[in-house]
């Protein structure tokens, strides 16, 4: 494959071709392998839903125009989409749910885990309505693991509590209205599996209201409930300066990946790898260097500052430098294909969660009780695998860029109480009114191979952020824009006048000898609920609803099912939201229709799909206009 093609990431040529010197295939290669796609399933015209299937719905008119059940191309594509909206929602549930556990956990005395944020376990507990005067921590936090897992066992009619405490009373009514508030949010994912099987739901239209019911359960019961107890647990982020790149690896260093999605493991091989640092030198290195990939890197990288070796596609490029003794990963976005790659070298590939193994792995069970033992005993492995590297195939790139990353509310509210401590959103306000920043944009979600590596992210934001639309991001974007040195302070300068004037004033008031960078770090992708939080907030400022706002999201390479029930859930906030790669329900115009085009006037978002990213930016500033003129702006 041309290398030009790949990715804009300085990093990756070089790493590419040492794969392919070295007989490794990866998955730019594998991509294709698999070329030509097929069309009906690139098209959601493909059934397998029963066993009488597969049938494909021919979209040019001329072949079959219902599958043999007699569902058309709108119920086929609905109803993958739900299917797909459901498996992404159902990956964050379980994900917050991991961590609810060990909240409980907390409570009854577990010492693996501590409350490290009192603040944020107040501030969650005040919005569930707890009443904390008098109560020890462990009865504030035994309460909230009450109501919360009242949720789940929830067997009524009535609405998830964690959503309603969340969320605008003009929200709650338009999706009351609709029929799509969420009940337990287990019984939810269930029920959209039920609805998707052979002989049930054929109405597209019922079928896309239960959609955007998962895209609200994913919204409550996935990301923010994960995002706040995560922040209870570990800590809410505060602003922290590292590097991003696998120019980040070390030569004489034990290196050691965490890669994945949940914190309670990547938290835990950041304590240890700090506490068996004079083992790692006993064996000859100079000490344990530990970096991110994916979300869980996103986690250790605002809370600890721990540097971000690369994002999702270029997570097997970082075993082929040859300088990684051991990758750990717990769960989601993990490529197979990493077994293989490591055993082309020294790498150690550990697995530590009952479902996620992959053969050729070894596998560390992982659980609360065993946290700590089975941390160290990662970090010994690792250790014991630097003693093995094989110079001869090491290559470590040199790029990597400045970060400054850590922007929860949380912090960014305190740097502009700097401007305005008795009001401190009104900075942001003003400047929003008078034009300096023209709108706010988050962009958000994965990397696809089918998108140029990188490249979407890089070129909307660039051509965003010199039209003063201010950017916040969250996921694999993230990890794009800040190897791109976007995060870099310096990176004001490709910023509009108004938004670097603003930047600037920020930046001064907090004493950082210089502006924020252009594009703020939010987190992971379960951390896009702080990016829905900011927006709550700020609708809520200035008594408008938050489809009113001129805001958008996007979603330049998204490739997982949980971008897409991301997605869901900002459309269903009332936020338009791009995605970059045609979504997979193009074969109905019907669906494509109601989701593009009808959904705006039902519940004020809609998505918009455009896969040029110069076009993108052009219609989404388009968009923040729009809103603009309607506030009168
Ligand atoms: Ni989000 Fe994060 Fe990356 Fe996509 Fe995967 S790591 S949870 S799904 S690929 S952004
Ligand atoms: Fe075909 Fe209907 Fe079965 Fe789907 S559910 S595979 S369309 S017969």
């Amino acid at each position: 494959m041309d290398k030009s093609k790949l990715s804009v990431d300085p990093v990756i040529p070089n790493l590419y071709r040492k794969a392919r010197e070295e007989g490794i295939s990866t998955v730019f290669d594998r991509y294709e392998a698999q070329q030509p796609q097929c069309g009906f399933g690139l098209t959601g015209l493909c059934c397998r839903h029963c066993v009488q299937g597969p049938c494909r719905i021919d979209p040019f008119g001329e072949g079959p125009q219902a599958g043999i059940c007699g569902a058309t191309a709108e119920v086929i594509t609905a109803r993958n989409l739900l299917r797909q909206v459901t498996a992404g929602a159902a990956a964050h549930v379980d994900h917050a749910y991991d961590v609810l556990e060990v909240l409980e956990q907390i409570a009854q005395g577990t010492e693996s885990y501590s409350i490290k944020d009192q603040e944020k376990l107040k501030q969650v507990a005040f919005t569930l309505g707890i009443d904390t005067a008098n109560k020890t921590e462990q009865e504030i936090v035994e309460e909230m693991c009450q109501i919360i897992y009242r949720d789940f066992a929830n067997s009524g009619a009535t609405p998830m509590t964690y959503l309603k405490a969340n969320s605008p009373r003009e929200r709650l009514e338009t999706w009351e209205k609709l029929g799509v508030l969420p009940r337990n949010p287990d019984r939810e994912i269930r029920e959209a599996l039920h609805q998707t099987t052979m002989g049930m739901d054929a109405d597209p239209v019922n079928l896309i209201l239960k959609t955007i019911r998962l895209g609200l359960v994913d919204g409550f019961a996935g990301l923010k409930l994960a995002t706040d107890l995560q922040d209870i647990i570990f800590g809410t982020p505060q602003p922290v300066v590292t590097e991003a790149n696998l120019g980040v690896l070390k030569e004489d260093y034990v290196n050691i990946i965490v890669h994945g999605h949940v914190p309670l493991l990547s938290e835990k091989i950041v304590e240890w790898s700090r506490k068996l640092e004079d083992e790692a030198k006993k064996a000859g290195a100079k000490g344990i260097n530990l970096a991110g990939i994916c979300c869980t890197g996103n986690e250790v990288l605002m809370r600890q500052g721990v540097p971000l070796a690369t994002n999702f596609l270029a997570q097997e490029l970082a075993i082929i430098t040859g300088a990684v003794d051991l990758m750990v990963v717990d769960v989601q976005c993990i490529m197979p294909s990493l077994a293989e790659i490591a055993a082309c070298y020294h790498t150690r590939l550990v697995t530590t969660m009952p479902i996620v193994k992959i053969p050729g792995a070894e596998h560390v069970p992982f659980t609360t009780e065993t946290a700590d033992e089975a941390s160290q005993q990662i970090v010994r492995m690792a250790i014991e695998s630097y003693q093995k590297r094989n110079p001869a195939k090491v290559y470590i790139p040199r790029e990597k860029a400045k970060v400054v990353a850590g922007f929860s509310v949380e912090a960014i509210v305190k740097a502009l109480a700097k401007l305005n401590p008795d009001d401190p959103l009104k900075p942001l306000i003003d400047n929003i009114v008078s034009g300096n920043i023209l709108g706010v944009v988050a962009t958000v979600g994965c990397n696809n191979v089918k998108v140029k590596h990188d490249w979407f992210h890089i070129e909307l934001v660039k051509e965003l952020i010199k039209n003063n639309v201010l950017v916040v991001t969250t996921g694999c974007s993230a990890h794009a824009l800040a190897k791109a040195g976007l995060m870099d302070p310096a990176a004001a300068e490709w910023a509009g006048e108004g938004l670097r004037a603003v930047l600037t004033a920020i930046g001064t008031a907090n004493d950082l000898g210089g502006p924020l960078p252009p594009v703020l770090h939010m987190g992971s992708c379960v951390d896009n609920s702080r990016i829905g939080d900011l927006v709550i907030a700020v609708a809520n400022y200035l008594k408008v609803s938050p489809k009113d706002l001129p805001i958008a999201a996007s979603a330049p390479e998204y490739q997982h099912e949980k971008a897409l029930s991301i997605g869901t859930w900002a459309v269903a906030m009332g936020i338009m939201t791009h995605l970059g790669v045609v979504p997979p329900v193009v074969g109905s115009s019907k669906v494509t229709r109601i989701l593009t085009q009808d959904a705006e006037a039902l519940i004020g978002g809609k998505f918009y799909v455009e896969t040029d990213p110069y076009k993108a930016a052009a219609g989404i500033i388009e968009h923040i206009k729009a809103k603009r003129a309607l506030l009168n702006l």
